[in-house]
């Protein structure tokens, strides 16, 4: 660190902001960056910081890794846009191939390429009505799906996704997520108590019939890095076939390597219909796509589906970078190595503190539940402190969680384990000063 967090160049900028950017756009940590690597951001009065965020789980591969910007810089040369809409083009096409071949289940899928995850959502809820022909979504508690109209109401979580924003899309309809820790019986009756109030709620108050599809993130991630309880994610993709729901599997966070898998639905052997994706997929350049089985896909009729921009040119030389990245690096086992790393000592500051109620998620998608001491109350207060002083010491935290009490790190796949320990040691450090 070479400044005050953030430094006299940062403010300057974000007095700037201030006067340029609307107020509804807010900024975590308002140090402006000048340059980024595999876990280290460079603001503009050079402080050093280490990144366990990754820009909400974006740049896996690392910030500007070198083989999506040697992709995007010889694709921007050759051509930045056509529309695939209009005159096509490979890499739009690859792109897919490699989704269809990466994501779970070896059944024959398709795929399509969309700008945004909450693009991507839009899309998949269209085609399940489409396919299915019927109009209602199922979500979950603590979802979270995106910021637009239909993925709003999608959303669990008021403050900040939803206040004043509505009226929202109607037939969703929201259901309990088998969250273990807050589970009321205890973490074992879990699995199966969810899945029992999943089935007969649904059944309830919208009917087999009625229902187009289930939409779930295999390990919630706004929400607090829900991991649900064994078991559950498969139950409900079974049930779902038995009635002909199409189970859409959120993996916009969770994706590419994220958790030490392809896909977090991996772990369980959970095989989606459909599976939305973003983020991870394209090192930073904004891509996403739905997948799922070609009869589903295909059963759309022809120009249903597009926008000027998806599956942008310059986008897909940037995923076909970083996807090549993920196999010769192999950043699943860099994301479980990473687990291995984090897992213990957030452990050890579960032993020490009793504010941390829990410590879960998966791979390199791990959190810390923060409580009142005592009991279970979250703890948004303690949080916020937490976060801060890592900011202040030059450490990327980032918070999530419908109480705004867990904090959560996503490093970049391709961190040193000097930087990931050094990281570690801020985040004791401000557990000590906060605690
Ligand atoms: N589904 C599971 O995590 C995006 C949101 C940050 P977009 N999460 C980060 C914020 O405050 O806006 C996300 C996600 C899951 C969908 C989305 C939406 O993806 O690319 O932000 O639209």
């Amino acid at each position: 660190m070479r400044t005050e967090i953030p430094g006299p160049r940062s403010l300057e900028l974000q007095a700037r902001k201030q006067a340029a950017v609307s107020a509804g756009v807010g900024t975590t940590l308002p140090v402006y960056v000048e340059r980024a690597g595999g876990g280290i951001v460079v603001d503009v009065d050079g402080n050093q910081l280490i990144d366990f965020g990754a820009g909400i789980a974006v740049v896996s591969v690392g910030n500007a890794a070198p083989r999506v910007v040697a992709n995007v810089q010889q694709q921007v040369a050759d051509f930045t846009h056509t529309c695939f809409m209009v005159t096509p083009y490979e890499e739009y096409v690859a792109v897919c191939e490699q989704l269809n071949e990466l994501t779970p289940g070896t059944h024959a899928k398709r795929s399509a390429l969309f700008n945004s995850g909450a693009e991507a959502i839009e899309n998949a809820v269209k085609i399940a009505r489409s396919y299915t022909g019927r109009p209602a979504i199922v979500a979950f508690d603590h979802a979270y799906h995106g910021r637009t109209n239909l993925t709003m109401a999608l959303t669990a979580k008021n403050m900040p996704y939803k206040h004043r924003f509505g009226p929202f899309a109607n037939e969703i309809y929201r259901v309990p997520m088998a969250y273990p820790y807050r589970w009321p019986t205890g973490p074992d009756n879990c699995a199966d108590e969810a899945f029992e109030l999943f089935v007969s709620s649904v059944h309830a108050q919208v009917g087999e019939e009625n229902c187009a599809a289930v939409l779930i993130e295999p390990i919630q991630g706004e929400g607090g890095f829900i991991v649900p309880a064994p078991g559950f994610l498969a139950r409900v993709a079974e049930w779902c076939a038995t009635h002909g729901i199409v189970f859409i599997a959120d993996e916009i966070q969770t994706g590419f390597c994220r958790t030490g898998d392809w896909f977090a639905c991996d772990a369980e052997g959970v095989v989606p219909d459909l599976i939305t994706t973003a983020k991870g997929i394209a090192g930073g350049l904004p891509l996403a796509g739905v997948t799922g089985r070609a009869e589903i896909m295909d059963s759309i009729h022809g120009g249903g589906l597009g926008g000027t921009y998806g599956g942008n040119p310059v986008a897909c030389a940037a995923a076909l970078g970083a996807i090549e990245t993920m196999r010769a690096e192999d950043l699943n086992a860099k994301a479980k190595h990473i687990e291995s790393v984090m897992r213990p000592r957030l452990a050890a500051l579960a032993d020490k503190y009793e504010a941390v109620g829990d410590v879960r998620g998966r791979g390199a998608m791990l959190a810390v539940e923060l409580v009142e001491p005592g009991g279970k109350d979250p703890n948004p207060a303690l949080t916020a402190a937490v976060a801060k002083a890592c900011h202040q010491d030059g450490l990327i935290a980032l918070t999530a969680g419908t109480y705004g009490n867990v904090l959560r790190f996503l490093p970049p796949l391709v961190i040193v384990e000097g930087l990931l320990r050094e990281g570690l040691d801020i985040l004791d450090a401000a557990f000590a000063r906060s605690a």
